[in-house]
């Protein structure tokens, strides 16, 4: 017991929030016009910069994908723009120009339940959502 009264005594107090990248690509081994990777799991407070590795992309939230309390982020063409998620929830993310490629990500803060996506996102996004989520 005293050995781990020690070992307590050395964590720190406040748990560090991460960040994670996430490239923007046209083409890669993965396929055509996509986040990579396309889907994470991170927790409240945590950042996400959005790389443009390959040009012609961005990164913007999806309006009906935005938790409640959230706000929207429209990042330029090519612009690296990095995102602190402090709202727990699912957070849909597309490419302005590939929408209807399916260029898009989802991100899930924190405890996140299990939700259809909206009638609003186009097919092909879709299909691409439900393969990361496994739906
Ligand atoms: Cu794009």
């Amino acid at each position: 017991m005293r050995t781990l009264a020690w070992l307590l005594a050395l964590m720190p107090m406040t748990a560090y929030a991460e960040t994670h990248d996430v490239a923007m690509l046209t083409r890669s081994e993965a396929g055509a016009m996509i986040y990579d990777p396309p889907y994470l799991e991170i927790a409240p407070g945590d950042t996400v910069r959005f790389l443009p590795v390959q040009g012609g992309h961005n990164a913007a939230s999806i309006p009906e994908m935005l938790p409640e309390g959230a706000e929207r982020f429209i990042g330029g063409i090519d612009e690296k723009i990095s995102v602190t998620f402090g709202i727990e929830g699912r957070y849909g993310i597309k490419c302005s120009p590939h929408y209807g490629m399916g260029m898009v990500m989802i991100v899930d803060v924190g405890e996140v339940a299990e939700a259809p996506i909206p009638d609003g996102v186009p097919a092909r996004a879709r299909e691409r959502m439900e393969e990361f989520l496994g739906q």
